[in-house]
């Protein structure tokens, strides 16, 4: 797998004829997690966005509790690509879900083709995280959990982490959404971990 974001974020419009292969990601995760700045963050195209304003719809159901300057959320979905590689031979391709759960049903759609899901995850609300989890674990897809490092999170152990969501075994790290190495480097977990999971299983068919 290649390591490292080949290309710079505003400069390609089109994939570049280096691609040999592609992927499509699921970026997934509460209402204010951070999905959309993530996509943002790495995207080598201007990402589509669909975002509107937050409306009385969401009051009592969608948590502003650290994101209280937050007036907009994604309605449909995000849309990011990004080129990774020495070589620039492998295009990500992601798309965001929306986090308000009245927008849920249109998971299935998105997670069409996915190969992975990374799930981001803000410690100031975990709890959001459970039902994102549970919908999540409907679609099969593989995942890794990140925690989007909010600046007055809590701080907590991986493990106790692990232990909260009820995911021992989950793949955890960390991110900045708003980084974009950081956040590339996510998603390379994320398609690693997707492609050891595609191999085993391709090996218990064998
Ligand atoms: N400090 C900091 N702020 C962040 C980070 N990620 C996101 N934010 C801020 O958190 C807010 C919510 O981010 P969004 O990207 O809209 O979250 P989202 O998950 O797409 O939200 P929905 O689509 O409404 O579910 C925005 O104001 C971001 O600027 C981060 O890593 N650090
Ligand atoms: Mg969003």
């Amino acid at each position: 797998m290649p390591d490292s974001a080949s290309c710079d974020s505003t400069s390609i419009s089109y994939v570049p004829n280096t691609v040999s292969g592609s992927a499509k990601l699921l970026v997934v995760g509460a209402f204010g997690v951070g999905k959309t700045t993530l996509i943002g963050s790495v995207s080598e195209i201007p990402p589509l966005r669909t975002e509107e304003a937050i409306t009385a719809a969401s009051v009592g159901v969608d948590s502003l509790h650290g994101v209280e300057n937050k007036t907009t959320t994604t309605v449909a979905l995000d849309f990011g690509r990004v080129t990774l590689g020495d070589s620039g031979d492998t295009v990500l391709y992601l798309f965001g879900t929306p986090g308000q759960q009245r927008f849920w049903s249109l998971w299935d759609g998105l997670a069409e083709g996915a190969i992975g899901a990374l799930v981001l995850i803000d410690l100031r609300r975990i709890d959001d995280s459970f039902a994102v989890l549970d919908r999540l674990e409907a679609t099969g897809l593989p995942y890794v959990v990140a925690i989007n490092d909010f600046p007055d999170a809590p701080r907590h152990a991986d493990d106790e982490v692990r232990q909260a969501l009820a995911l021992p075994e989950a793949v955890l790290l960390h991110c900045n959404a708003l980084d974009r190495r950081s956040s590339v480097d996510a998603l390379i977990t994320l398609v690693s971990h997707a492609l050891t999971r595609l191999d085993a299983a391709e090996a218990r068919i064998r």
